[in-house]
């Protein structure tokens, strides 16, 4: 009779963490963005002590009820608005994220989103390729040197979008729910609606709760300039998407980047797909093949060290791991 834990895997692993893992546990696989409710019989659900998903695997009431014995659950992102994280903790249930690994990567997709807009690379290319170019030339742009740079949230990722910026002498100004003292050297605190007033490239992130879905909508969109740019690679829902397409079509903005939308994958039909002003991106902030292993390094040793009894380097709410202790 097998006494290591049994833990439910539903993203891919490496072979060698694979292995790693499965010298510690008994593996359940579940396809990725299936609910282990579904995919998992009732017996060996009863059984499962940990638990290592992506985004698309929703820990709610309903999966807490079909995992009566889950200790940890390790998520692949550091976003973590799939899980009911108030149900979790009280039932005992640690969270895990992958804070600070992916930090770089979804900086770098922020700038290249905010150059692309600015410069209109996406439809240079086409121009380029089209032979366009041989009857005149490609139209005047805009410069992104000099110009503001608004965050909404200064977190991890924000700061490092702030210093990136800074070798484009941008002047960068954030808004956070409290102003960091740690910011003062990259940043300057705004209140909110200064924020979208005075930013020529306005670049969200913050996370998506129900606090924040919607939160940037009409009102905020028509306070920012018409030369403006809206650059997402949060969580597409924080946005109202039906408002930035009207915005978009209006010319209240000049134009969006977003890496994240509210339905993803997103339809080719969409709206946002039929807009010139707009650079689409597939969620690919973090997927790069160097942070996507530094992010599976640590969700697997969160959840090794949790079923281990050691205390995992990310934790969502802490104050679960303190009270098992
Ligand atoms: C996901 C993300 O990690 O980390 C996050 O919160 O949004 C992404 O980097 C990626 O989609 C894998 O789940």
């Amino acid at each position: 009779m097998s006494q290591k834990p049994k833990v439910i895997v539903s993203v891919p692993l490496p072979p060698d963490l694979r292995e790693r893992l499965a010298a510690a546990c008994d593996l359940v696989d579940v396809p990725m963005g299936q609910s282990p409710a579904d995919a998992v019989p009732a017996d060996v659900r009863a059984q499962v002590s940990g638990m290592v998903c992506t985004m698309k695997t929703r820990i709610d009431q309903a999966l807490l009820d079909a995992l009566p014995a889950l200790k940890v659950s390790s998520n692949f992102a550091v976003g973590f608005d799939n899980v009911d994280v108030a149900a979790a903790t009280s039932r005992g249930v640690l969270i895990c994220n992958t804070p600070g690994v992916l930090d770089g990567a979804v900086a770098d997709v922020t700038i290249g989103l905010m150059l692309c807009l600015a410069r209109n690379l996406v439809a240079g290319d086409a121009f380029v390729r089209s032979g366009a170019w041989a009857q005149g030339p490609f139209p005047l742009t805009r410069d992104i040197r000099g110009k503001t740079l608004g965050l909404l949230g200064m977190g991890r990722i924000g700061r490092v979008v702030a210093r990136t910026a800074r070798a484009f002498d941008m002047p960068v100004i954030y808004h956070n729910r409290r102003e960091d003292p740690e910011a003062g050297g990259l940043a300057t605190f705004v209140e909110r609606d200064e924020l979208f007033k005075s930013a020529d490239v306005l670049s969200i992130h913050i996370p998506l709760s129900a606090q924040t879905r919607h939160s940037v909508g009409k009102r905020e969109l028509s306070l920012m300039k018409p030369t403006a740019y809206l650059i997402n690679t949060a969580r597409g829902p924080v946005v109202d998407e039906a408002a930035l397409v009207d915005a978009l079509r209006a010319g209240t903005i000049a134009g969006a980047g977003l890496d994240v939308m509210e339905q993803e994958p997103l339809p080719a039909t969409h709206p946002l797909c039929g807009l010139p002003n707009v650079v689409l991106q597939a969620h690919v902030g973090s997927a790069t093949h160097e942070t996507r292993r530094a992010m599976i390094d640590l969700a697997v040793a969160n959840l090794l060290d949790a079923l281990g009894g050691r205390q995992p380097a990310a934790m969502v709410n802490p104050e679960t791991w303190k009270a098992a202790a």
